[in-house]
């Protein structure tokens, strides 16, 4: 049954899951236990207002005892992780832009996505429009090569020119993936965000016969620190989807809760290691099972 949780997010089962599962063998479910259960709610990353939703609606309900409050948490939850419609990021082709903060994860997925594509037998470009640091093309190259997709980094300085040399690339050599990195960029740098604008412009103008999803990387330890950059990230580039970073360095998995409620967009992806496996889609009914299992 855990399969998904307490193999790849250890953390998360042995703190959150333990945690919240001692609450469902309670006989009676009294104040008292209901204050228990919101501070660790809070402490977990659910967020104030998220967990103060969810406070609310068991109260109301009247739980008595454990299994009434597991049948109400599944069903919150549930309600919470289907509440924002999920774009269907696993049709291909498609185009997919990732952008995020400095060292969010942004470089580590790409790598990752495109080996998990090249496996299901598409035909995989990634583009390096990251060209503010050779290294970091470089270790774009070596990822990608390690798993057989194209690599392309262009002649180009300017990003936004590296960026429609790849979208050309791409249509004319009938790949099934684009895959576009992109600088690590803090939100109150103005001009980079302009420039991610400009990419994306770019990208619209050249492809139109594929859908374009723009990913942004949160870097999970971090937790709702980085809620507020994500908001601007989505005021400035229409954030399609979030990937959950670093999913391993943390025991906190409510995070995933205040991404959906409170900045109202989908989870799409999470990763948990720096190993080329370490990424699963994210199921959010099997999530939400799994993270309220009795252990
Ligand atoms: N533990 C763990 N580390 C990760 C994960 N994803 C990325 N990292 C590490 O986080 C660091 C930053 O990752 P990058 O992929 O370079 O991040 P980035 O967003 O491309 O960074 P910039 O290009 O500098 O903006 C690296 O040391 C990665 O190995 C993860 O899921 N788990
Ligand atoms: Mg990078």
């Amino acid at each position: 049954m855990f399969g998904f949780i307490k193999k790849s997010l250890q953390n998360v089962y042995n703190q959150f899951t333990a945690k919240i599962s001692s609450f469902f063998n309670k006989d009676v479910i009294d104040e008292t236990a209901l204050q228990d259960l919101e501070r660790i709610l809070l402490v977990s990353d659910v967020g104030i207002k998220t967990t103060q939703h969810i406070m609310q609606q068991l109260r109301s309900k009247n739980i008595q005892n454990g299994a009434a409050l597991h049948q109400a948490m599944h069903d919150l939850l549930y309600d919470i992780i289907t509440s924002v419609p999920v774009p269907a990021v696993q049709q291909v082709p498609a185009v997919f832009l990732m952008v995020g903060i400095n060292g969010s994860g942004k470089t580590t997925t790409i790598g990752k996505l495109a080996a998990w594509w090249t496996l299901q037998g598409k035909k995989v470009l990634v583009v390096a429009a990251d060209t503010f640091r050779a290294a970091a093309v470089a270790q774009l190259e070596q990822w990608v090569e390690k798993n057989g997709a194209t690599f392309f980094a262009g002649a180009a300085k300017e990003p936004a020119a590296v960026v429609y040399e790849g979208c050309d690339q791409f249509l004319q050599g009938q790949y099934d993936v684009l895959l576009i990195d992109t600088a690590g960029r803090l939100q109150t740098k103005t001009s980079l965000m302009q420039e991610l604008g400009k990419i994306k412009r770019i990208i619209a103008k050249k492809i139109t016969s594929v859908p374009v999803y723009t990913m942004l990387t949160l870097d999970g330890m971090l937790g709702q620190n980085s809620f507020e950059q994500a908001k601007l990230f989505k005021e400035a580039t229409d954030v399609s989807g979030v990937v959950l970073t670093k999913m391993d360095g943390t025991g906190k998995g409510g995070i995933i809760f205040s991404v959906l409620s409170e900045l109202a967009m989908p989870v799409l992806y999470i990763t948990y290691g720096e190993q080329v496996n370490d990424i699963a889609i994210f199921d959010g009914k099997k999530y939400v099972q799994e993270l309220l299992e009795k252990v």
